[in-house]
């Protein structure tokens, strides 16, 4: 048995499991119930607005966030406040026993997630759905990648026909508040900018004043690009697209004079521009904060730690100079943290298991399969040009940082 001395360091509520397996000590997955609950939840309306403010559209009825259900007879409506009660199942019991995780993404990001000539989808975000399969599965290839439309993204995470969404999602306060979405660990950090023709003669947003701006419609670019306009004096027509072909054609027939989204979203469609990246400036201003982040249905704790520690396992593994193609070699490292993060057998008989409801190797199957935080930005977002600048590790200036394994 592992010996601690008083004054160890050792969480409280670290909990180490006998096995016999001689190096990787894997268990197996641990079902966890969650403890029914009665939850008091402010239904505002949830449909698709620019950043999940009320629309003074209602809640469809039956459309409670997914583990959650509205008390008997109850009608709801945008400001009413109604007692939901907890399902007594995580979402993590329902991925593992359908042994299929459905990942609400997208196809028509460039850099983000794209199809492939054979339809597989590819991308920063695609991987990141992946990452969640193989921590929850052991199996990055069991995702259902459902494609949404920018403003179908939270009625979808509400309805459950999403476990997750992974999808360029920029988390505020309005959305976390009123989308019935739990929104975790940010995956980039991002910023709004514009891009405009090479040959518009702007050199600056100041320089853009009555002119049409053509945005993704049910983004927090929309609202950005308003506040961004008043706070400069500056006459903007903000004009909304269903989706991002939309915006392309209008911006080709000369209807916008300026196309602003997320800079990593600007040069990724830059790079894929009919006419050529050249053809295409984005403006050296950036006007708001995006951070990308994952996001889950209100009222599932232990689903959403299970989601959140996949995540933070990209960014563990690439602080500890684990990546896909050297982790079997630390099969033999002395160093336990190491050891207690890939699941190992940690001094002689034991593997850590800090209750999250994920297998022990979880962070080993992560990395193996799809990879760190940074084989994944240098496989997806490095040949679009895009730098890691504050998506590097904390420990190189950045703000990738992962809680201790421990
Ligand atoms: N991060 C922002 C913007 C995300 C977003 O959806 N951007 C648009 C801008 S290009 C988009 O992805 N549209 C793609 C589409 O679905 O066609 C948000 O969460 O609202």
């Amino acid at each position: 048995m592992t010996n601690w001395l008083p004054g160890d360091c050792r969480e409280a509520n670290e909990r180490f499991v006998g096995t016999d397996d001689a190096e990787w000590g894997i268990m197996n997955p641990i079902t966890r119930r969650a403890a029914a609950a009665l939850v008091t939840l402010t239904l505002v309306g949830a449909a698709c607005t620019s950043d999940g403010g009320s629309t003074g559209d209602s809640t469809p009825a039956g459309t409670d966030a997914p583990g959650e259900t509205t008390a008997p007879g109850a009608t709801t409506a945008p400001g009413d406040t109604v007692e939901v009660v907890q399902a007594d199942e995580s979402k993590l019991d329902a991925v593992q026993s359908a042994g299929v995780f459905k990942c609400g993404t997208r196809d028509a990001l460039p850099g983000f997630a794209t199809l492939d000539d054979s339809g597989e989808h590819i991308g920063f975000d695609s991987d990141f759905c992946r990452v969640i399969a193989a921590a929850v599965l052991g199996d990055a290839t069991a995702v259902d990648m459902v494609d949404l439309e920018t403003d179908a993204r939270f009625t979808a995470l509400q309805s459950g026909e999403v476990d997750a969404l992974v999808r360029n999602t920029t988390w505020t306060a309005s959305r976390d508040g009123n989308e019935g979405a739990t929104f975790l660990q940010p995956t980039f950090y991002d910023g709004q900018g514009m891009m405009v023709a090479s040959d518009s003669g702007f050199a600056s947003i100041t320089d853009m004043d009555n002119v049409t701006i053509c945005v993704a419609q049910g983004t927090t670019t929309e609202g950005n690009a308003a506040a961004e306009a008043t706070r400069l004096g500056l006459a903007w027509e903000v004009r909304p697209f269903e989706n991002v072909d939309l915006i392309q054609e209008a911006f080709i027939a000369g209807q916008c004079d300026g196309w602003s989204s997320d800079t990593s979203q600007l040069t990724g469609l830059r790079s894929v521009y009919p006419d050529g990246p050249d053809a295409l400036v984005i403006l050296p201003e950036v006007f708001s904060k995006e951070p990308l982040a994952p996001a889950v249905a209100d009222g599932d704790t232990t689903w959403a730690q299970a989601v959140n520690w996949a995540i933070f396992a990209t960014i563990q593994g690439e602080e500890f100079g684990i990546t896909s193609e050297n982790i079997d070699t630390f099969a033999t490292t002395a160093d336990p943290n190491i050891q207690k993060f890939l699941g190992q057998v940690v001094e002689g008989d034991a593997v850590l298991d800090p209750g999250l409801g994920l297998p022990t190797d979880f962070a080993y199957q992560v990395i193996k399969q799809v990879g760190n935080y940074a084989e994944i930005f240098d496989r997806n977002l490095a040949p679009l040009g895009l730098e890691r600048g504050v998506n590097a590790l904390w420990s190189d200036g950045g703000l990738m940082y992962s809680p201790p394994y421990r």
